[in-house]
């Protein structure tokens, strides 16, 4: 396959209610999209690096400079097949969301042509996956309830509750006290330190699935301390950052499950491999969310459609973030998302509509970038 050329478009969509994390509070996304124009056909891509450095050490600026300096540059005007696409970015360091938006642009535009879906590409052995819902920290624990009420009447089969010192046991207490048995897990994206070994056990009454990367990315020996001193298995998102990292972490004992994003591990096909890695050491896997539109749920619905992933992810439905969605929508059918069956991503983009919220554009090509409008 031959790269010719890649737009990139910057869209901005408002989230339907502002989601807290322990890292800050978000009211909407700044989506970097592109578009690889290859030989074979044309295929999307989305980069899910956020407005700000604060999930992890990328963001959408960055991002798009990146692309534009270093990634694409790379890929252009060669004959490349799409397991040397993460080679060859391999001697820029990092960028893992950046250089998954380009590899799943690259990986839609293939798949297309061969008239296969991602599904297929994946081995997905399920026509529909199970949806857990991510619920952020609210200001009060009544609110909180009603939300994880509404989010249980639409039918998730799972809640996960962001966390943060100060709103971890009170919250998880009132769920439970409130909706029973119901499948719970939390999220701290980090917010905790080993310290905290002893408040955290405290959870351990709440029969939860897991507790999501409760320290520091870098921490993953301090994880494998904690995972001695609490019951709640452990899970790792932020840490793992490649299939190594993931067998390092599980050696270790910092984890007893694992959380994929293909834009964290740098790409779809890094995360078959940590699929594989798990699949092969007994760990259950899980898809997680960065907010997506269409064009990103669409690979993560048919990627969390493989055997391997056990548990159900943070894939809901379009009504969870958006009032419109750049794609046909995805709607939860019995706490399920149905993979998309067509050719590559299987989703049609709303050009006319993606247009309309695009504030920035351009395409890099052989002569550099060009057409750049807003
Ligand atoms: O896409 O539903 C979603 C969001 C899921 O909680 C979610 N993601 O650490 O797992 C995580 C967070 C990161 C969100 S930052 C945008
Ligand atoms: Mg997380």
């Amino acid at each position: 396959m031959k790269l010719n050329s890649v737009e990139l478009h910057r869209i901005k969509l408002s989230l339907v209610a502002p989601f807290e994390t322990s890292f800050g509070v978000q009211t909407e996304r700044d989506v970097l999209l592109l578009k690889a124009i290859t030989d074979a056909g044309e295929g999307w891509g989305e980069c899910v690096a956020g407005e700000e450095p604060t999930y992890s050490s990328e963001y959408v600026e960055g991002a798009q400079e990146v692309l534009i300096r270093h990634l694409i540059p790379r890929l252009l005007n060669r004959e490349i097949s799409l397991a040397d696409v993460a080679r060859i970015l391999r001697p820029i360091h990092g960028h893992n969301m950046a250089k998954a938006a380009l590899e799943m642009a690259m990986l839609d535009a293939e798949l297309r042509a061969d008239g296969k879906s991602f599904g297929q590409f994946f081995g997905a052995t399920r026509t529909a996956v199970d949806c857990g819902v991510s619920v952020g920290i609210h200001s009060s624990i009544p609110e909180l309830l009603q939300t994880v009420g509404g989010y249980l009447d639409a039918g998730y089969l799972r809640i996960k509750l962001k966390i943060k010192p100060g709103w971890d046991v009170e919250p998880v207490r009132a769920v439970r006290e409130r909706f029973g048995d119901v499948p719970l897990q939390v999220d701290a994206n980090t917010a905790y330190s080993l310290a905290d070994a002893k408040h955290l056990a405290e959870l351990d009454r709440f029969d939860l699935l897991l507790i999501e990367q409760p320290l520091p990315e870098e921490e993953v020996l301090a994880h494998a301390k904690l995972a001695r001193n609490v019951k709640t298995p452990i899970c790792l998102d932020e840490s793992i950052t490649s299939a190594q990292a993931a067998a390092d972490a599980i050696e270790l004992g910092a984890c007893q499950v694992i959380n994929i994003k293909p834009g964290r591990v740098g790409g779809y096909l890094e995360g078959r491999k940590i699929h594989d890695v798990c699949v092969e050491r007994g760990i259950p896997v899980w898809m997680g969310g960065m907010l997506e539109t269409g064009i990103g749920r669409a690979g993560n619905v048919a990627m969390a459609a493989m055997p391997g992933f056990t548990l159900p992810g943070d894939t809901s439905a379009s009504d969870r973030y958006y009032h419109r969605d750049i794609t046909e929508p995805f709607v939860l059918q019995d706490g399920r998302l149905k993979v998309p069956t067509r050719p590559g991503l299987g989703v049609t983009v709303d050009r006319e509509y993606l247009d309309s919220i695009t504030f920035w554009s351009g395409t890099l090509g052989r002569g550099g970038m060009s057409a750049a409008s807003g």
